[in-house]
């Protein structure tokens, strides 16, 4: 397994909208935001940009829609660790269980 998606939805629940601007995990040495379309009957994905998530609302990461690219796993593990970045500051530490 050189590469793996990540799906969740993630929440701002606070009154300003916040902006990620990448997303790092200790378990893996390079982490994309992704955006998957599809053209011309074809699935392609795309690099997305910084993700604001306005105040109150949810930004879903989804099979087939929006997903984190986790590639080059560093080491043997059974739970990832992302960390969600607004420049310099770590704004969401998370920590999931792998799934098949
Ligand atoms: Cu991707």
């Amino acid at each position: 397994m050189q590469m793996s998606a990540g799906y969740f939805t993630l929440t701002n629940s606070a009154t300003q909208p916040i902006n990620i601007t990448h997303v790092t995990s200790p378990q893996f040495e390079a982490v994309e935001k992704h955006e998957s379309v599809i053209e011309d009957g074809m699935a392609r994905m795309y690099p997305l940009g910084d993700l604001m998530v306005p105040a109150g609302s949810s930004i879903v990461f989804e099979p087939g829609g929006k997903h984190l690219m986790l590639m080059r796993p560093i080491g043997e593990f059974d739970v990832v660790t992302l960390q969600f970045h607004a420049d310099k500051a770590v704004l969401l530490t998370v920590s999931v269980a792998l799934t098949n």
